[in-house]
């Protein structure tokens, strides 16, 4: 029931429902690093234009939003609520940047490549974008950079 409005909602806000998820991202109380906590896994996924991303309440108490300074114009945002499972579709190329509302702080962030996406680009404007936690930023950071090396 819930999985059925989730994506109805989804498809409502353009981002559609998908049978084949190419990728999950887990939401966890611990990350896989040692000392991390809070985490989205994986934090980097890439995707190609039209795939999509499942994502999987492990843990409770986490959502997925959209973090709204860096997030690609005109595309309507991505909201997963608490403790609820969804999979979006991305349609067009670019780079997406999530958040855990009550978490980023604590850097539970992750990103989303979409097709070829400049990272180089992405970085500059992550370092400077306002809005963000030094542990959002920093992580954005680093995933931007693994992204532009894989
Ligand atoms: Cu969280």
């Amino acid at each position: 029931m819930i999985r059925m409005s989730l994506a109805a909602l989804l498809t409502m806000t353009g981002l559609a429902a998908a049978a084949e998820p190419a990728a999950t991202v887990r939401e966890l109380n611990r990350g896989l690093v040692a000392g991390e906590t809070f985490a989205y896994d994986p934090a980097l996924v890439r995707v190609p234009v039209g795939g999509s991303v499942r994502f999987e309440p492990t843990d409770k108490g986490h959502n997925v939003t959209p973090i709204a300074s860096l997030w690609p114009a005109g595309v309507p945002p991505l909201n997963v609520p608490f403790n609820s499972e969804a999979t979006a579709t991305f349609d067009r190329p670019g780079v997406y940047p999530v958040q855990c509302t009550p978490h980023t702080g604590l850097g539970m962030v992750a990103l989303i490549v979409v097709g070829d996406a400049d990272m180089d680009e992405f970085a500059a404007k992550a370092a400077s974008a306002p809005g963000l936690t030094p542990k959002a930023r920093a992580k954005l950071g680093v995933l931007a950079g693994a992204a532009g090396r894989s």
